[in-house]
């Protein structure tokens, strides 16, 4: 096999960002319709210093898998990879309302080759830190 013949047989869909405004919400590419293939989208909310976001999942239907290798959403206490990650979600599963420690939260969703399904709508606002 020649290498130099490879080509992926996906496009990369682009999709996250680092989200700034006081409130708001985003979804899986395509939301309602089937997500695509091949995802790797990653999302930092990121408030001002003093502040904690809280997030939550509205709506969520993923590709099952017990450990969830195929299709997920990872939420992480904080805005990098290194931060803690608070959990791995996949399936058709309730996502308990999550409350930042800091002032900054990482949400990452994947998704492998195949089987695609509507993914989620998740929505956030910033508060004050107690
Ligand atoms: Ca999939």
């Amino acid at each position: 096999m020649n290498p130099i013949n490879f080509s992926p047989s996906y496009k990369t869909v682009k999709c996250g960002g680092t989200l700034t405004s006081p409130s708001g919400s985003f979804s899986s590419p395509e939301y309602p319709s089937a997500y695509p293939n091949y995802l790797d989208c990653t999302w930092v909310m990121l408030a001002p210093v003093g502040n904690q976001i809280l997030f939550s999942v509205d709506f969520f239907e993923v590709e099952g898998h017990l450990m969830c290798n195929y299709d997920y959403l990872m939420i992480y206490n904080g805005g990098s990879s290194n931060s803690p990650l608070i959990g791995k979600y996949c399936g058709f599963v309730n996502i308990a309302p999550y409350t930042s420690t800091g002032n900054a939260l990482r949400i990452v969703f994947n998704s492998d080759l195949n089987n695609q399904f509507s993914g989620f709508v998740a929505r956030y606002s910033f508060v004050s830190a107690s």
